[in-house]
């Protein structure tokens, strides 16, 4: 059975994205969780991760390291990761790849599962990256009918955003009404719910990561306490 080495279900979107995908396809596997320290994680992280970074997936002998290969290991043995259509495919390895390359704003230290935050000082290349994810998810989901983006079935494309649905909820970000509903939908699947419970109720705090949420807003609420 595969192991999958996530960090704190609070702060992880990377563990997040790979965890969910492989609940949605039902492929077994056991987690382990290594908690973030406050400053560097690096060096915790290293005895497992050659980057220092996680999620890391663990199959026999075979350590995959890095969300996007990980998918990429995973749909050798479970194709359905991916859309069956091979210009859907390319449409949502684009995507994904984009989520994982740039769009920095969704890509940063500063999501918590907790906390909702009132923006007040958004720079102007994240407010590009907001709106360039909601031209993005309408593309995708008029183009392939829904409900999810890449057409009927959960994919990794969804996977990779599914972080980002987390945060427009939390910051109140404005979006597109189709965009809008797909937030819902994604908050609204069952295991995102079962990683968010156990988000709010891990004991750990990285305080580091919650002081970058306070550069760009004021957090008004705590779900944790
Ligand atoms: N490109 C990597 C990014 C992984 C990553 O940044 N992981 C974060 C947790 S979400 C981490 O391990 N951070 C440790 C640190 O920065 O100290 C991937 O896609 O897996």
């Amino acid at each position: 059975m595969y192991q999958l080495i996530i960090a704190n279900k609070n702060y992880s979107s990377w563990s997040l994205r790979v965890w969910l995908l492989m609940q949605q396809i039902k492929i077994p596997f056991s987690e382990r969780l290594i908690t973030f320290e406050q400053g560097n994680s690096r060096e915790k992280f290293s005895r497992i991760s050659p980057t220092g970074l996680l999620p890391c997936l663990i199959d026999e002998d075979t350590l995959i390291w890095d969300s996007l290969a990980i998918v990429e290991y995973l749909a050798e043995a479970f194709p359905e990761i991916w859309p069956k259509n091979k210009l859907v495919r390319a449409w949502a390895r684009s995507a994904t790849c984009e989520m994982h390359s740039s769009l920095q704003f969704f890509n940063s230290k500063s999501l918590s599962c907790a906390t909702q935050v009132e923006l007040k000082h958004l720079p102007e290349k994240s407010r590009e990256d907001i709106i360039r994810v909601d031209r993005l998810w309408q593309e995708g989901l008029k183009k392939f009918g829904g409900p999810f983006l890449a057409g009927e079935n959960f994919t990794a494309v969804d996977a990779f955003f599914s972080p980002v649905a987390i945060k427009i909820n939390n910051y109140n970000l404005p979006i597109a009404d189709i965009s809008q509903h797909y937030v819902n939908r994604i908050l609204e699947l069952p295991y995102l719910r079962q990683w968010i419970k156990e988000a709010l109720n891990e004991p750990w705090r990285v305080f580091e990561y919650e002081e970058l949420e306070k550069k760009v807003g004021i957090i008004i609420k705590d779900l944790r306490s």
